[in-house]
């Protein structure tokens, strides 16, 4: 057989299987045995991909209700192939109220009205893996919301069935409160308020670490683990391919339920999290769900530190592949107020992470997400003149790290934050909490809190994806998006970046298939070279007798540069503007300059 005729069968075979496992499937696990070892580490499609993160209410709408839908998504495919990624991460799609926009979920089996129907679930789920890539969604599984059948049926009496869903305690008599009771112990709500909600129906309080309209599931009750693993089931026998698991590690309580001492409320997020049960629960979900698919899992991390990381990661351990630890994305907050940040301490949280995570405890690089201000807005600097610059070194740094890179819908874009004027300009349930918490109570004055909104608010990140010029930015041909879009979208959009070779959209593309094809910036070992450098972010990547080294000028001024040790550059593999450098050893770098070069 020569090799043409090999050639074809390995071209047609393939396909023509494809073509049979379009039809949706769930992809049984791959023995790991086969998986290669690349410099210690066992070399896993999750590692080796870019993921790209949507949040459907804001990314394209298809009927012109001025809300996102998973139609819009499958629209914009090839917008995503083309930028290169291979796994697109879905932010909750399902039934709900919408109280958290999305993330309180009522029927975890339903697509949500606004967004479509199960038919375009599963179209938009055909069209990614017709382009080669892979869908996760978002497991919400701390906690439902309140309309969920269960907590319907958990709050209807003590002696329901489903009572025991859900965390329900007895408040404390005081005759002095409305309700007659003080909750039964001093925890907080992230949003606001005390955790316990009071139900007159039964008398009691029931938990919820967020929105009064989401309560806590019960984890130490093996009904609702085996409701959890069969709704994962559901979703990966149509042939989704892993989950982000949404706050995962509170899912375990502590015993008794004590009051959280001073020194714990200090940081609310450590006290909930790492509960007596974490990890066995998560073993338990590994052996009856991720054990039997070849699935990708990154859990969201509030509250677990980098030294508790590997007892999640380590892939011996057999609970998640990964986590996103909030050191880096929160650098620059104090609670939920604004605070400046250094270099110094930004580059230690990434040799801490080095240190720390070995061959066995695989990591994440991301530092936007729906949850945060933009990328470009935090770490670069949006200004007119550096806005494409900087945005083009974030994007050189999260594709040179070490870790899955994780990408936010717009930042491929260099999107920016939003110029809120008011309250009534936010949509999020966080502000508007803390806005009757603390403005109305006069505990802040509403300027001040609208000023440190305008760095912090998560909405900076909703508004609606810039796909080109033409009345709010082409992504409705409704009259009023459901939030406002970004007024600078005639200068930022998707259709002005595609036609530009020098666009940040494109950076991406080079800086994406860059990685793809060089090991070495995936399974390379990685060295900051000048950490206690307060303008510049100077790593090593290396992989055998592959060395590359990252240069990257994180201010706003131009930075003469001489790298010592007598480091040689072979060639410049990719630079975000243009130039000929290579002698290390006198370097002239511009404002927000990114370099990679390919070392001797
Ligand atoms: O976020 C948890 C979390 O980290 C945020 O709530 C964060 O504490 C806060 O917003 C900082 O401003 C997850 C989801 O990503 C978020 O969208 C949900 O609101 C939350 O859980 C509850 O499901
Ligand atoms: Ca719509």
């Amino acid at each position: 057989m020569n090799l043409y005729r090999a050639a074809l069968a390995l071209i047609v075979a393939p396909s023509l299987l494809l073509a049979v496992s379009y039809a949706q499937t769930a992809t049984p696990p791959q023995p790991s045995a086969h998986n290669a070892i690349v410099n210690g580490y066992q070399s896993q499609w999750w590692k080796e991909a870019v993921v790209y993160q949507v949040y459907p209410r804001s990314f394209k709408d298809s009927n012109g209700d001025g809300i996102g839908d998973l139609p819009g998504i499958t629209s914009k495919l090839d917008y995503l192939q083309k930028l290169g990624v291979k796994v697109i991460w879905l932010s909750p799609h399902f039934d709900s109220p919408n109280a958290d926009n999305g993330y309180d979920i009522r029927d975890y089996r339903k697509v949500m009205t606004e967004f479509g129907t199960m038919a375009d679930f599963d179209a938009l789920l055909v069209g990614i893996k017709q382009r080669h890539m892979r869908l996760i969604i978002d497991l919400v599984v701390n906690h439902s919301s309140d309309e969920h059948k269960w907590f319907v049926e958990s709050r209807s009496s003590k002696d329901s069935p489903y009572r025991d869903y859900y965390i329900w305690r007895p408040g404390k008599p005081n005759p002095a409160s409305p309700t007659g009771f003080d909750p039964p112990n001093n925890y907080p709500s992230f949003f606001s308020g005390s955790a316990w909600q009071y139900d007159p129906g039964t008398k009691e309080y029931y938990l919820h670490y967020f929105a009064v309209k989401q309560p806590d599931l019960n984890w130490d009750n093996p009904k609702v683990r085996a409701e959890v693993f069969d709704l994962m089931k559901f979703w990966l026998d149509k042939g989704v391919d892993g989950f982000r698991m949404d706050v995962i590690p509170l899912i375990s309580k502590r015993a008794g339920l004590p009051d959280l001492t001073p020194e714990e409320l200090k940081n609310v997020g450590k006290a909930y999290a790492n509960g007596p049960h974490m990890h066995e629960y998560l073993q338990e979900m590994n052996r009856n769900v991720m054990a039997k698919y070849d699935v990708m899992t990154v859990g969201e991390a509030l509250g677990i530190s980098l030294q508790q990381t590997p007892s999640i990661v380590d892939d011996r351990r057999h609970e998640l592949n990964m986590i996103f630890n909030f050191d880096a994305i929160r650098i620059n907050r104090e609670g939920r107020q604004w605070k400046s940040w250094t270099l110094p301490e930004f580059k230690a949280i990434y040799a801490e992470h080095a240190s720390k995570l070995d061959v066995h405890s695989w990591d994440t690089v991301f530092l936007s997400n729906h949850d945060n201000p933009r990328l470009v807005s935090s770490f670069g600097d949006d200004s007119p003149a550096f806005r494409v610059a900087s945005a083009k070194l974030l994007a050189t740094m999260l594709l040179s790290l070490r870790g899955t890179p994780f990408i936010y819908q717009g930042d491929e874009l260099g999107m920016t934050n939003y110029p809120f004027k008011a309250i009534g300009d936010f949509d999020d349930i966080e502000v508007k909490n803390a806005y009757k918490a603390d403005v109305l109570t006069g505990k802040v004055s509403e300027q001040a809190y609208l000023a440190n909104l305008r760095h912090m608010s998560r909405d900076n990140a909703r508004t609606p994806m810039q796909w080109d010029g033409s009345s709010n930015g082409g992504f409705t041909t409704a009259s009023k998006a459901w939030l406002a879009v970004n007024p600078n979208y005639k200068e930022i959009n998707a259709k002005e970046e595609l036609a530009d070779p020098n666009s940040v959209y494109n950076y991406y593309h080079r800086m994406i298939a860059l990685r793809e094809h060089t090991p070495a910036l995936i399974y390379g070992d990685y060295k900051d070279i000048e950490p206690q450098n307060t303008r510049i972010f100077a790593y090593l990547r290396i992989l055998g007798k592959e060395k590359y080294l990252v240069i990257l000028n994180l201010s706003s001024d131009p930075v003469s540069y001489s790298l010592l040790g007598g480091l040689k550059a072979r060639a410049i593999v990719i630079s975000n503007l243009p130039t000929a450098e290579k002698d290390l050893s006198n370097l002239k770098l511009r404002a927000w300059e990114a370099r990679v070069y390919k070392l001797e």
